[in-house]
């Protein structure tokens, strides 16, 4: 038998964490909630998998729009008239107490898991029982109390009879202590064939228990920038669940660190920027929205402190990635780049800097004192030996400038 497990589909949400805006890539991303849950619906009918399990927050808050609700109403419409079966629980973001009407509203191909004990189903292939299902929802938006009691294969078996299959459905923080907190032991100890979960946004297969947190079908900041979708899921007996991921996002989100050492003028700058981000639009296949954060030292320094100046390389880069149609916004580019060092000037002035330097160059062939110096803080972290050769000339250089770095700080420029 084969389900679909998805989660935290946020439906309403619009984005959030975004430095620049701008309205025709705003919408899109509004839009691309929604079009993920579709692709769910989608992946359930095209497969024609036994049923849809939706593990919470399927809202992203109690105000929802009606045209958006409406779209969730038609994805569940779609799988009744498919024959496929949907099972349910609430999370912190769309829990029990904020559904009110709304769940009169479900077709009857959709199962609510309660919020006041668990919920035991019973699901039925040609008249002969094949899965059980056990879950339970939030009752408000803090569930500070493990949820897990009643869920275990021995109370669902009680509830429903004994059944090839068994699933657990739950939204759960698992260690943080707001929302449904459980532990791994507990989830394994009862002994379900699959946990079904949701909550945290990025994806997380926990093979031992074994349970599945499937994330956000798309990311929905910034910081949501791994792969998103759902997992199609396949039960037979005497194996482990065979675990698919589908993607389903519609737009990426990425925050790549970009060396620039040795990129010293502009357009360079540009042209790096623009192949980096071609590359993350051929990567995903996706539309992508990007923060760059660059590294190293160069004297693109000033440029990259200078506003405006930044916004128009984002645009530029912007501008110029194009692969197939996909667009790629560049929220900002962060500039963690230091400021070349002018070695020469240094030792001239014969400073502090001038020290290092000198120390530097007299360090540079002694592997010996390199060696010594590297294994004694080495030793320190309980590393006996090191399992390169170390190349004493590039270690040097690299500490040298960390050196100077923290001597001149910002001052430095
Ligand atoms: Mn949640």
């Amino acid at each position: 038998m084969t389900f679909v497990h998805a989660a935290d589909l946020h439906l309403g949400a619009s984005f959030c964490g975004l430095i620049t805006s701008s309205d025709v890539i705003g919408s899109q991303l509004v839009e691309a909630v929604s079009e993920s849950y579709r692709r769910i619906i989608d992946i359930c009918t095209t497969r024609s998998v036994d049923f849809l399990i939706l593990a919470g927050d399927s809202f992203n808050r109690d105000e929802i729009p009606y045209r958006v609700q409406r779209i969730f109403f038609d994805g569940l419409l779609r799988l009744k008239d498919a024959g496929i079966e949907v099972y349910l629980a609430m999370g912190n973001h769309d829990p029990m107490t904020s559904w009110g009407r709304r769940l009169m509203l479900l077709p009857d191909n959709v199962h609510v898991f309660d919020s006041r004990n668990a919920t035991y189903y019973l699901y039925r292939k040609e008249g002969a029982p094949l899965v059980g299902l056990a879950g339970r929802s939030y009752e408000t938006s803090r569930e500070s109390g493990d949820l897990t009691d009643g869920l275990t294969r021995t109370e669902l078996v009680q509830q429903v009879g004994e059944t090839p299959f068994t699933i657990g459905v739950l939204h759960t923080g698992m260690a943080d202590v707001n929302y449904a907190p459980c532990t791994k032991e507990t989830l394994e100890a009862a002994d379900f064939d699959y946990w079904a979960l949701g909550h945290l946004h990025k994806r997380e297969i926990f093979p031992e228990i074994p349970a599945v947190m499937p994330g956000s079908p798309q990311g929905l900041d910034i910081n949501e920038n791994s792969e998103h979708g759902c997992y199609v899921v396949t039960l037979e007996e005497q194996r482990r669940p065979q675990v698919r991921f589908v993607k389903t996002d519609v737009i990426a989100w990425e925050r790549p660190s970009v060396h620039v050492t040795g990129t010293e003028a502009p357009n360079e700058l540009l042209d790096l920027l623009v192949t980096c981000g071609e590359d993350l639009l051929k990567k995903h296949g996706t539309s992508v929205c990007v923060r760059f954060r660059l590294m190293g030292r160069s004297s693109l320094y000033n440029l990259l402190k200078d506003e405006q100046d930044v916004r128009d390389l984002c645009d530029r880069v912007a501008e110029r990635c194009s692969v197939g149609g996909l667009w790629l916004r560049v929220d900002d580019i962060e500039s963690m780049v230091a400021p070349k060092l002018d070695y020469a000037v240094l030792e001239r002035e014969g400073l502090f800097p001038g020290v290092v330097l000198e120390q530097a160059r007299n360090m540079a062939g002694d592997t010996e004192t390199v060696e010594s110096l590297i294994m004694e803080r080495f030793s320190k972290h309980g590393i006996a030996r090191c399992c390169e050769d170390i190349d004493c000339a590039t270690t040097v250089e690299v500490a040298r400038d960390l050196c100077l770095d923290r001597l001149m700080g910002e001052e430095g420029a």
